[in-house]
């Protein structure tokens, strides 16, 4: 029989597209008005390689909202300290869809509203210190929803809270910390359609 399904993806309708080839650097707030962005050139590999460039860079402080990144969406969004997601798409993720790539412990990632399907590996990627806060938001076809690095240069303990999410069933798992670094992950109202169970 099927798996119960959360359906697809309510990805709202694109106004517009624009290629990127290029990272978009986002420096204060950037209202996307739901313009699909892609990658193209050196953002089209469409790869699983690591060290791809994002679609957007968002310095420490900024805002990026109301965005569809469509395929191929090579690393799809670096924060470089405190930044906000706010319905922000993804239709078929790259590498990974969000990476909180850098800053100090005291900086705040947050993630409210939007979506992403199609993460071959993983959703969210935390390798800078501080706090990823991801709430609203609907998943699926993803192997890890969020992911605290195991293996980055830098080590720190790393928070996350996640709450008021629905995603299908993760190939591999809905989160995964190092509790050697001191890493938490505060989860609560997490609908998982599927086989909830963990081995
Ligand atoms: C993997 C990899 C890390 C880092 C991360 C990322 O988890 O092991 O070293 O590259 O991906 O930022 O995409
Ligand atoms: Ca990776
Ligand atoms: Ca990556």
């Amino acid at each position: 029989a099927d798996s119960p399904s959360p359906g697809p993806l309510p990805v709202p309708e694109a106004h517009g597209e624009q290629a990127v080839d290029s990272t978009i650097t986002v420096d204060g707030e950037f209202n996307g008005g739901f313009t699909r962005y892609y990658g193209e050139g050196e953002l089209g590999g469409g790869s699983q390689n690591e060290n791809q460039p994002p679609i957007f860079e968002l310095a420490d402080g900024a805002t990026l909202k109301n965005v569809i990144i469509g395929a191929p969406a090579s690393d799809g969004i670096h924060c470089l300290g405190s930044c906000t997601l706010k319905n922000v798409w993804w239709e078929d993720v790259g590498e990974d869809a969000a990476t909180l790539a850098a800053g100090d412990p005291s900086d705040l990632m947050v993630i409210k509203g939007g979506g992403a399907q199609a993460a071959t590996d993983k959703i969210f990627q935390h390798n800078g210190p501080g706090t990823m806060v991801i709430s609203d938001f609907r998943a699926r076809d993803f192997g890890t929803f969020y992911l605290s690095c195991g293996n980055c240069t830098e080590q720190y303990e790393r928070h996350a809270f996640i709450h008021d999410i629905t995603t299908d069933e993760p190939t591999e798992k809905l989160t995964g910390v190092n509790v050697n670094y001191g890493d938490t992950v505060a989860l609560s109202d997490i609908t998982i359609f599927g086989d909830p169970s963990t081995d």
